[in-house]
Parts: C-alpha cells; structure tokens; sequence
C-alpha cells in the first residue's frame, strides 16, 4: 500500500513538472520563425543575406551603399538582377563579379541626382569640403548652380550658348545622427552616435522603411534600410568669411508618418540664393516609429524621438556649418507640420525651436497626436493580426515583430487602422518607468508629458517662438485622385459620400449618437441648392476632408497661438503650379508648394523623381515667380520672423489678430489678397459643435481582448524557470528519499526486490503522459517542439504503457536512461528493433518480477 501512495506521488511530481516544462517550451517556442512561415507564409521574398548571390550591400568607410532597390514585390525580378526591369543603373551589378562595385556618390565620378546635369567649366572647381562636428569629420562637396532665381535676371536655361555658373552650395548628404536602430534598436529611442574619423557624406542615407510602392528610382527614394537616421545639411559656404551666420532652415518630410525621405527636398538652391542653412533628416516611420502599446513593451513616439535627437544633433554642430543655432526653424508638409508643432512644446526641444512654418498640417489634428491609449493599442493590434504575430500579449506582440520579421516586412504592410484614417501617429508619454537596457536612459524614452493642446494652452514654448501656417484650397483632392478605382472621370454620387461619411463617422466611434453625427456631418456638407450635381458632390466631398484634417486643426492652432500673443502668419494657397496642368477640382491639392518651395523651377530634373517626368524649360513664368515668393518668404520668415520683411513681387503678409484671422489669399503673384477668417463656420463645426453632438469627439473604448495581461513577461518567464528548478529540486529529492528507502530496504530483503525497486523510474510513467496532457496537442499542432514527439507517440504509447502499468513492469535505472529520450516518437522510429528488443526483454523481466502491492 505504502508503495503504491509512492507510486502516485512520484508520478504526479512527474506530471506536475513535465507539465511546467511543456508551457514553458511552447512558451519559448511561441516566435519560431519557422513556424511562422509555415503559417502564415506572409511574405515569400527573403531579404538577402551576406554571402547569398543577390546580396548586394557594400560597405565603404564604414557606410553601407548600394543597397538593393527597395520595390522588390514586383515580381520582376529580384534587387542586383542586372536583367531586372527598369534597374537603377547605380545598382546594376555583375553577376560574375567582373565589374568593381560603384563606388558611393561623387566619388564615383558625376552624380546627376545629386550634383545635376555635368558643365563643361564644373570640373575646373573645386569640390571636396571637409567640416569637423563633434562626432568626428565629415566630407561634403561643392555644387554649382546654373540657373538664378531672381524674377528680375532674364536668364532663362537654354538661352546662351554657354552656361555660367549663377551660384554654388557646399553639401553634405547623409550623415549619420544617431546609432543605426537596428537589432536592439528596433522599438527604442536613438542613441547618440559614437563618433567616427572622417565620413563621406557624399549620397543620401537609405529612407525609412515604408511600402514598397512609395519607393524606387521612380518615386526618388533608391534606398530603404533599416538604418536609416541620416541628416543632409546644405549650407552657402562653410569656413571664414561670414560675418553672420546664416539662419537654420529643418525641413521635416511629411508623408502620414508612413512615408518620405529627406531626400526628396533637395536644399540646393534655397541655400545658395537665400543664404541660409537648409537641413532635411530621416526619422523612422510608420510601426518601426510609432508602434505603440501603451505600456513598457513599446511605448512609442521613436520617429518623434528621432526628430527631437536630430534637432539636439544639429543645435551641437551647426555652428561648424556656418548656421545660427539661435535661429532654428521648422518647416514641412502635413506630418512634417504636425511634428513641427510637437517639437515646439516638446520640453526636449522647446528651447531649440524658435521657428515654425507649418505648412498644411497642425499638431492639434486628430492624426498628428493620438491622445487615446486604446487607440493605439487597437492599431498595434491590428497590425499585429496583419502581420502574423501573436497578440494575447503585447510583450508577444513586441518579442515577434523585434525578433522574426524582417524591416521591409514591417514597412511594407500597409493597412487601413480601425479606429481613425491614418494608423500610426505620435503618443502620450505614459508616465511609464522604463526597465533598465544597457544603452539607453530613462529620459532618453519621453517626449511629451501632457496634450500639445495644454502645452500650447500653458505657452510651454520657446519664448521668442513665431509661427506661420498655411492650408491649400483642396487639401483631400487627392484622397479622390489616388483612388485608382474611381479613374478616369472620378465621379463622386451620393451614395459613394453617404457611405464615405458613414465610414468616418464609424471610423471615430462617435458611439453616443453615430447617426446624429452622420446627419450634422450630411448638412454641412451637401449643396442644398442642387443636392445631387455630382461635380458639386465631389467638391464638397474634398472640402470635408480638408476641413476635418486640415484646415480646422489649423485654425484651432493659431487661434491658441494668437491669445498667447505668438506673432502668427497664415497663407491660403489659391494657385496652382500652372506647368503642371491639373484639372480644376484638384488644382490646389496637399502639398502643392513642395516643387515651388525646392526651387524645381531653377533646378536639373536629375533631382526629382523620375516618375514626374519634368523637362527643364517646362516651368512658366508664373511658376518661377511663385517659386521665388516661396523661398524668399519661408526665408525672409527664418530670418526676420516676417515671411515678408519687404514686399516680394508686390506681396506682404500681415499678423493674424485675436478676432480677426488675416491671411494671405495666394492667387498669382499679381492678384493675391489679404483676407481674413478662412472658413470659420466649417473649422468650428469640427472643433466646437460636432463634439456636442457626439458627446464626446475624443473615441475611448475598452480593448477587445480584456487587456495585456503580461506586461512584464520576460519576469513571468524567470519565475517560470524558478519554479521549474525548485520543482526539480523537489522531484531529486523525493527520488534520493525513496532511493534511499529502498537501498535500505534492499538489505533487509532478497536481492530480487533490487529491480523491483527500480521500477518506479520506469519510462511507463514517463511514457503515459502524452496521453494524459493530450489535449496540449490540439491546442498546438504548429509547434515543432512538442509536435512530431507527439503524433507518433500517443498511439504506441497507450497501448504499450498501458499494458506495462498494470503488468508492473520494471525496467533498470540505466535503461531507462538510455530510452528515455524515446518520449520522442523519431527515436522510436528509427531504431524499432532496438525497441522491440528492449520491450521484449522487459516482458521477460516482468515475468519474474512478483508485484510489490500483493
Ligand atoms: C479595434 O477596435 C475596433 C473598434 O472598437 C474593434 O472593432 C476591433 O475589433 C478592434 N481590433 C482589435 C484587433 O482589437
Ligand atoms: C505622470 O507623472 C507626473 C509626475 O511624474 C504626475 O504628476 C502625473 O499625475 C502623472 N500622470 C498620470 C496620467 O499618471
Ligand atoms: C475607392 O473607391 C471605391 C469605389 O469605387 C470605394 O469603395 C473605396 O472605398 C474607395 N477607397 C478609398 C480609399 O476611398
Ligand atoms: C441609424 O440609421 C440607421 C440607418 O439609417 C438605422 O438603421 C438605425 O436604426 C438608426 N439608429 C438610430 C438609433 O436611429
Ligand atoms: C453641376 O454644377 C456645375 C458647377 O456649378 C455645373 O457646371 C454643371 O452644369 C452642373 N451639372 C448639372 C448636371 O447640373
Ligand atoms: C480662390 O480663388 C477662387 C478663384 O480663383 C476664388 O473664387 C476664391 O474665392 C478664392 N478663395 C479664397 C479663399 O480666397
Ligand atoms: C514675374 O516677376 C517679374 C518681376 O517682378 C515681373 O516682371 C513679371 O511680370 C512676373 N511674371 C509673371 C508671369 O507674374
Ligand atoms: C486669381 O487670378 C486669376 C488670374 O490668374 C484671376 O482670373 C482670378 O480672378 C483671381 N481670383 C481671385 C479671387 O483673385
Ligand atoms: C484680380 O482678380 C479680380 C477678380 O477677383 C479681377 O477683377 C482682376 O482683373 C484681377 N487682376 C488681375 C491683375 O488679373
Ligand atoms: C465600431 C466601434 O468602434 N464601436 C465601439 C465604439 O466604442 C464602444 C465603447 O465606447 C464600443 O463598445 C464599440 O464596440
């Protein structure tokens, strides 16, 4: 009897830990990545890796270039292909290796996309330049620029048989700002750079990853690496000989916060003609900057950290660059605007930022700052689904995506979020205290404490701080325009905008009363006149977009800054780039200045996307002049704080005023006017009366999943494996108790009863237990681990177990050990004689064993 409570107890000792050690090696198990692509088989291209044919990577001084082409999903043709379909020929590339490597920008010789079209004097000049920051000396070049902006010179390009050098820029393209956030860097803040001898930065750093379809030799970006914090700084001249230094122009891209690159605002000649420092810079986009759960896993906001550590980079070094760190301005599109305003009140940067151009975008829109948790959690979630990763809990979340999915994976899902338009966006700190990792501080982890809104309300800004801003008259056009399936006559009917608002106004879980909301949306936005004119429809379907992401925030903005007393300018775009020829509901869509703003009008087309097919002479004279009122605004605002400290082409600006909302109406230089109060009965719709509609504006809902339950599971884990030894413990001791019992007993008996106390480590019990926990294999058939053990195993083992523990069988300590792997069913497989030997061997034994509970 005694005997047999031993028996139950070991056995259930033995259950208990198999049990613990099978969670915990599912657990661990969890992220194979060859389980995920058996599942899931998301993505079939594999990134190449070192020493694979395709691997195309090169690294010269430490920098790596000729990255594969990035749009690889085509199907034409894998990156480093020479035959590949439309191969950029900076990465075409010779199988047979007979061909050197090209080398990285000028040092190969004349690069077009950074230097423009060759002259015939430009190789007499000089070129190499050499600053020293305090990370180390950096290598830039010299350009030289054929074309004069100002609308009084009567150069035109192509006019003169010789062309002669107008002005020149000292460039540095791509120096790196931070530590590359690859590996352990992926989801944590950027860590300064170490420090390196002599860079060459003499060709644009990779973009940010982000879908494939945004990027390639078309769409201007050539590169996509995770490693990617690269800063490009233009600059009139560096060295003597200045006597002022030049005001900081930072130009953020904008692009949702899912896409752009630095590189597509090539700076050249907004330094060169209007003397000042023009800076442009990566920040990491989409989940890679912005994925946020809410808790210590990932709390977000790395792309804003990106932009925050580039702005501390560039108030160290500037001064090496000629610029003044006392005059810093930021200026972007969109997002680019949004960040803008954050870094305004961000306490990291706040003392840095005197400046702020925002141009069609504010801090206080609903995308630009997602001050809901569950929100981003939500949408964190839904990629999570999307990407094939486990989402019970988000250090699941986190350990998957850091751990088995590749960067062009992570950049290139693209999905639409469930809860608001755009997915992915900046955060609220989460007053988290962060666990210690080696590299990093706690503060290196915060950006912003409280809402923009109450940091703009409590004047937590630079106290000198000036703001312009500006919002186009058909901000959403192309929200219509890049729908393919409404091509070609984008014809917008009624049920088309019923359905649209809907969507909207389910997108913002305006739960409290969904279909008040609808309505109030549906009045302000028909024509009552004629309701159902689809060319009207379309309009005032844009105009509701431009409103609600745009226009409206944009007004809540200023109308904050004004009671503070911040001097505000403010533009409305009311003109189109006349070259371009668009049709007449689109004409003035997001963005429109960007071409104006670079100075395209006065540049090479080698330095803009391919797919925009410019010809140098193809600019009117209006769309030069524009060009030049922009630049020389947007500069004359950096350096004075007045985008127009003397009139431009007869234009002047004036302040917006508490109550009356001055902007400059901006059609043709010649016909352009001061206004004021731009669509205050719509702004107010969406920032005062809609809330009262709803209840409340602000969307808040529980997560579906009940919550994340582990936080922390990493030290679930370390107990796990705690519990797990003291288990062991326990079951050695146990073992050494009964041994111990048994040796004693063994003197007092027949030598006989020697196996027979053996058979309590009998491989029956070891055996059975698949059967027992039988249903874990339901619950995980993908797991490599418990799996082929399993199948095969169950089906022997029951019968074979079975019959062994009632007979009693009794094997010897050594051959158990010897068996004992044989819980896997291979073992069994592949050496069945064997097996069969030893069962037989064991019958015999049992034969002659007498039973212990007789
Ligand atoms: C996200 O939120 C929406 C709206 O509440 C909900 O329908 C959806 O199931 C949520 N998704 C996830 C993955 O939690
Ligand atoms: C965040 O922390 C600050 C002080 O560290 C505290 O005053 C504030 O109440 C906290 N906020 C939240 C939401 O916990
Ligand atoms: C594009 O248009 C189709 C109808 O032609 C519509 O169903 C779809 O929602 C539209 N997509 C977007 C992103 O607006
Ligand atoms: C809201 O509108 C939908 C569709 O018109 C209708 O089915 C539903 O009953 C309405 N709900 C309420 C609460 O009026
Ligand atoms: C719709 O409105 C536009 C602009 O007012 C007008 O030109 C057009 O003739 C109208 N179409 C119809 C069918 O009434
Ligand atoms: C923009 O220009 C159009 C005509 O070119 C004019 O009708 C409209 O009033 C202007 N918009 C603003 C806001 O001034
Ligand atoms: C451009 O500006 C120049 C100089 O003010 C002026 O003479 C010319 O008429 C302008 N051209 C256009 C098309 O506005
Ligand atoms: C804008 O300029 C065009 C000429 O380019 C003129 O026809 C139109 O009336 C102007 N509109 C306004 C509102 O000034
Ligand atoms: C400016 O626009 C107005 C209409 O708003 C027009 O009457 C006037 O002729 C325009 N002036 C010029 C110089 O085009
Ligand atoms: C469609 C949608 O988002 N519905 C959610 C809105 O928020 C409430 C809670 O406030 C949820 O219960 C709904 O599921």
């Amino acid at each position: 009897m005694a005997n047999w409570h031993q028996q139950t107890l070991v056995f259930e000792c033995c259950l208990f830990f198999y049990l613990t050690w099978l969670v915990i090696s599912v657990k661990c198990q969890n992220y194979d990545d060859e389980m995920y692509r058996q599942k899931y088989d998301y993505n079939p291209y594999n990134v190449p890796n070192p020493g694979d044919r395709d691997y195309r990577t090169f690294v010269y001084n430490n920098r790596r270039y000729g990255q594969y082409q990035p749009n690889i999903f085509d199907g034409r043709g894998n990156p480093g292909d020479p035959n590949r379909i439309g191969q950029d020929p900076r990465f075409r590339y010779d199988h047979q290796g007979r061909e050197e490597p090209i080398l990285p920008g000028i040092l190969a010789g004349w690069r077009e996309d950074l230097q423009g079209k060759q002259r015939a004097d430009s190789l007499t000049k000089d070129r190499d330049v050499f600053v020293k920051t305090s990370h180390g000396q950096v290598q830039g070049f010299k350009v030289y620029l054929y074309d004069n902006p100002d609308p009084k010179s009567l150069y035109r390009p192509g006019s003169e048989f010789v062309e002669r050098e107008q002005g020149s820029a000292t460039v540095f393209l791509g120096i790196p700002y931070a530590q590359p956030p690859i590996n352990e860097g992926r989801f944590r803040p950027p860590r300064w750079h170490k420090g390196w001898q002599n860079i060459q930065a003499v060709d644009f750093g990779p973009a940010c990853p982000q879908p494939v379809v945004y990027t390639g030799a078309a769409n201007g970006i050539r590169d996509m690496h995770e490693d990617c914090l690269y800063l490009n700084v233009y600059t009139p001249m560096v060295g003597g000989g200045v006597s002022q230094k030049y005001p900081v122009m930072v130009y953020i891209h904008g692009g949702d916060f899912v896409r752009g690159a630095s590189n597509l605002f090539p700076g050249h000649i907004m330094a060169s003609f209007y003397n000042v420092v023009v800076v442009t810079f990566n920040y990491r986009l989409g989940v890679l900057g912005f994925l946020s759960t809410g808790d210590i896993n990932s709390p977000g906001n790395y792309g804003m950290l990106d932009q925050a550590m580039a702005l501390k980079w560039l108030y160290e070094n500037v001064e090496n660059f000629n610029g003044d760190r006392n005059s810093i301005t930021l200026f972007g599109p969109g997002a680019g605007a949004a960040s803008a305003g954050l870094l305004m009140v961000s306490p990291e940067t706040r003392h840095i930022v005197t400046k702020v151009i925002a141009q069609s975008g504010s801090a206080l829109a609903d995308w630009a700052f997602i001050n809901d948790k569950y929100r981003a959690q939500n949408t964190s979630r839904v990629f999570g689904q999307l990407i094939g990763c486990g989402i019970e809990t988000s250090w699941q979340l986190i350990n998957c995506l850091k751990q088995s999915r590749s960067y062009i994976e992570l950049g290139n899902a693209e999905f639409p979020p469930h809860v608001g338009l755009f997915p992915w966006g900046p955060v609220y700190d989460m007053n988290l205290t962060l666990p210690y990792y080696e590299g990093w501080h706690e503060k290196d982890w915060h950006f912003l404490r409280d809402s923009p809104e109450n940091l703009v309300k409590k004047g937590d800004f630079n106290r000198g701080l000036k703001y312009m801003s500006s919002v186009t008259m058909q901000e959403a056009a192309n929200f219509v325009y890049n729908n393919q399936s409404l091509a070609p006559d984008y014809i917008i009917d009624e049920r088309f905008f019923d359905q649209k608002v809907r969507e909207l106004v389910l997108r913002y879980n305006y739960t409290l009363n969904p279909n008040g909301t609808y309505e109030a949306i549906k009045y302000m936005y028909t024509f009552w006149p004629d309701p159902s004119n689809v060319t009207l429809i379309r309009e005032k379907y844009i105009e509701l977009l431009s409103d609600f992401l745009y226009a409206a925030p944009n007004d809540k903005m200023i109308k904050l800054l004004v009671e503070k007393n911040v001097p505000v300018y403010m533009y409305v775009l009311n003109t189109t780039v006349e070259s371009f020829e668009t049709d007449f509901w689109r004409r003035v869509p997001h963005n429109t200045e960007h071409y104006l703003l670079c100075g395209a009008p006065f540049m090479d087309v080698e330095f803009f996307p391919k797919k925009e097919n410019f010809q140098r002479n193809q600019w009117t004279n209006n769309d030069r002049n524009m060009s030049h009122f922009f630049m020389k605004a947007y500069s004359d605002f950096a350096r004075y704080g007045n985008p127009s400290y003397t009139q431009i082409l007869g234009l002047h600006f004036e302040l917006s005023q508490n109550g009356m909302l001055k902007y400059l109406n901006l059609n043709t230089t010649y016909n352009s006017s001061i206004k004021w109060n731009y669509r205050q009965t719509e702004s107010a719709f969406w920032t005062q009366y809609l809330p009262t509609v709803v209840g409340q504006l602000v969307p808040t809902y529980p997560p579906t999943t009940e919550f994340w339950w582990e936080p922390r599971a990493p030290l679930q884990i370390a107990f796990w494996s705690i519990a797990c030894v003291c288990l062991i413990l326990v079951v050695l001791v146990v073992i050494c108790c009964m041994l111990w019992r048994n040796a004693k007993r063994e003197s007092e008996t027949s030598k006989d009863l020697l196996i027979q106390s053996d058979r309590y480590y009998n491989t029956a019990f070891l055996e059975q237990e698949p059967d027992e926990v039988g249903i874990e294999n339901v619950r995980a058939p993908d797991y490599e681990y418990t799996d082929k053990p399993r199948i095969p195993a169950s089906g022997h083992a029951k019968s074979d177990s079975s019959g062994t523990l009632r007979t009693g069988s009794a094997v010897s300590l050594k051959e158990m050990q010897d068996y004992s792997p044989g819980v896997n069913g291979e073992h069994k497989k592949v050496t069945p004689l064997l097996t069969k030997k030893a069962s037989k061997s064991k019958t015999q034994l049992i034969q002659g064993v007498p039973q212990t509970d007789v």
